[in-house]
Formats: C-alpha cells, sequence, structure tokens
C-alpha cells in the first residue's frame, strides 16, 4: 500500500511563495506538489505572464526578490528604460532577465505545450525538483468590480495599486476550465501519486488572499467535490494576522465584501473545505470562534520574516497534520 506522504500546497501570490519555500525546505522533494492560481496571468506586450507560477518558481530557485516580493533578485530594466521612449504602458515592469523566462514561456507555449508542461521545463532548467503546477491548463482571468466597472486584475493589482474599492470579484474562463492534469491526479488518485509510490496525506491553504488567490483554484468545477472525496485533511494558515494583511489587497477586500478582517472571518470563509485552521499567536481571541465552526486550531509564529520562521511555519503545519 501506499505510504500517505505527499503534501499539496494550494499557492497564491507573495504570502503563499513564503510558507512553500519553507515546506520545500522541510520535506523531501518529491514530498511535496504546489498547484498554483493561474488566474492572474495576462498576456503583456506580447509576453504570457504567470505571476504566481513565477514567484513559487524563483523562490524555489533561490533566485526572488525578497525584498519585492515578486520577480527577480540582480534584475536590470534596460527593456523597460528603453520601452519608455515610446508612448506604450511601462506601468507592470518586467525586467530583463524575467522577460528571458516569459519569452522560453511563450516559446514552449507556442510549440503546443500545455501550461503545465512549460512550467516543468522552466523549472527544470532552473534546478528545481519539487512539482509546481498550474491549477488549469486553460485561461482564467481574474477581474474584480470596482466604481470603474469591472478591471482586469493587474490593472487593479498593479496600475491601480489596489486604490480602487473591490465589491465582488469574478474569473472569466472558470466554467470551462479543467484542472490541470497533474492537480486532477493528485486528488482523484487514490492510488501512488508519484513514482515514490507515496500517496496524498494532507492538502494545505497556504496564507494567498482568499477570493483572488485561492477562489480561483478551489472554484474549478469538480475541484471542491475533489477535495472533500480525496478524505485527506486540508489545512489553511490564516493571511490575516492581528486584524491585518501582511501583504496585498485581503484586508481591504475583507471590508469592502463586509467581512470583519479576523483570522476568524477567514476560517468561516473556508468553512465548508478545512479541517484545521492555523492562526497567529497573536489571535488567541479567535480560537474558540473557530472551534465553534468544528474546525480545529493552532496558533503558530505566522509573521514569515526570515528563512527560520517560513520553516518554522511549516513545521508547524505538519505536525498539526499529524494530529488528523
Ligand atoms: N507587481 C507590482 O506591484 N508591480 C509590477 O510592476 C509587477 C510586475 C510583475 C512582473 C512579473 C510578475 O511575475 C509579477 C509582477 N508583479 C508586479 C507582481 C504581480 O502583480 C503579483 O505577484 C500577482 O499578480 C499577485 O499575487
Amino acid at each position: 500500500m501506499a505510504k500517505a506522504s505527499h503534501i499539496l500546497a494550494l499557492s497564491g501570490g507573495v504570502g503563499g511563495a513564503k510558507l512553500v519555500q519553507g515546506l520545500a525546505k522541510v520535506l523531501a522533494c518529491e514530498q511535496l506538489t504546489i498547484v498554483a492560481n493561474t488566474a492572474d496571468d495576462f498576456i503583456h506586450l506580447g509576453f504570457p505572464v504567470s505571476p504566481d507560477l513565477d514567484t513559487v518558481m524563483y523562490t524555489l530557485a533561490g533566485l526572488n526578490n525578497q525584498q519585492q516580493g515578486w520577480g527577480l533578485e540582480n534584475e536590470s530594466w534596460q527593456f523597460m528604460d528603453a520601452l519608455a521612449q515610446f508612448n506604450t504602458e511601462t506601468w507592470f515592469r518586467l525586467g530583463d532577465r524575467d522577460i528571458a523566462t516569459h519569452t522560453v514561456r511563450r516559446q514552449f507555449l507556442e510549440q503546443g505545450n500545455s501550461l503545465e508542461v512549460t512550467t516543468q521545463m522552466l523549472c527544470q532548467s532552473l534546478g528545481i525538483r519539487n512539482r509546481l503546477i498550474p491549477m488549469s491548463n486553460e485561461r482564467v482571468s481574474t477581474q474584480v468590480q470596482t466604481e470603474q466597472g469591472w478591471l482586469d486584475f493587474q490593472d487593479y493589482f498593479v496600475r491601480q495599486q489596489c486604490e480602487p474599492e473591490v465589491t465582488d470579484v469574478r474569473f472569466l474562463g472558470l466554467e470551462r476550465a479543467q484542472l490541470s492534469p497533474g492537480f486532477d491526479e493528485l486528488l482523484s488518485g487514490h492510488s501512488a501519486v508519484n513514482a515514490k509510490n507515496q500517496r496524498l496525506r494532507a492538502v494545505i491553504i497556504c496564507p494567498s488572499n482568499p477570493f483572488v488567490s485561492i477562489d480561483p483554484i478551489l472554484k474549478i468545477p469538480t475541484v471542491l467535490d475533489k477535495l472533500k472525496r480525496s478524505g485527506v485533511p486540508i489545512i489553511a494558515v490564516s493571511p490575516i494576522i492581528n486584524g491585518q494583511a501582511i501583504k496585498g489587497p485581503t484586508a481591504k477586500m475583507m471590508k469592502a465584501l463586509d467581512m470583519p478582517v479576523s483570522a476568524s472571518a477567514v476560517a468561516n470563509y473556508y468553512r465548508d473545505i478545512i479541517d484545521g485552521f492555523v492562526i497567529d499567536g497573536s489571535d488567541s481571541a479567535e480560537i474558540p470562534v473557530i472551534e465553534a465552526m468544528s474546525i480545529r486550531v493552532i496558533q503558530a509564529q505566522s509573521l514569515m520574516t526570515n528563512l527560520d520562521r517560513k520553516i518554522q511555519l511549516a513545521k508547524d503545519c505538519l505536525r498539526f497534520i499529524d494530529q488528523f
């Protein structure tokens, strides 16, 4: 019988990639698969950009710009500087080295490879041995409703710096999207998930924005059903610490969606999906509220300000999983 020891992490954005880095340091490479959100993807200046895949990929390769949260360290901006001479848009910054990634991704995709295979090839070239999979090979595009009407995600997130108030979120193409084959195998195959004869042990929902980073993954048709039928524990790490989001518009979106900005409000949002919830030590008051939802809770240092903390949070999540 295959040993249930494989961890599936669902990730989007910068916060998710931090926990993924901790998990990758703690688990053997064949024990971890990351499924990343691809609803932030867009074609920009002809380049197919996949921000959440690239943030995880660069992080796992140790090449990510830690201070910025996205993109590469030691980046140069000659392309953007040259672009600025023309009256074209420069609000979405593509570094010279980053463009190599988009160029090779475009080549692979134009040769007819799926985004999953393309990502695998890119990861292989960067020496990454963990499995990084897009949630879907089909295009899904997040839009946010604001007083300006529906905005494409990167226009809202980058060009307008999350300034407009979001009153709704939609994912164009979601109803037609299928799980990527690798994602589907992980959730459906109760048999071994890899050549090492491992079975899926648990799913970890990383501390990403629930509305625009995790929801696109969970709302792909059949995902919720397959998660439930997998029978494995599903835990989430709160992206809200002490009433604050660490990065990005999560807190702002919760306010605009009339939700209290609290860890328990996120637990409530995930309540039909998760068995366990990891909150920060500063949020003890939330424990009874979350336990009242029949969700088990542990507290852990959730502010991942350095590698040791990312590793410790990963260890705390894995120890929590052993309670199920
Ligand atoms: N975020 C920004 O705030 N400004 C940028 O100019 C920017 C460029 C960029 C280029 C490639 C890439 O993969 C990500 C980039 N991001 C930028 C981050 C991106 O908008 C976010 O990482 C996700 O879409 C949200 O998690």
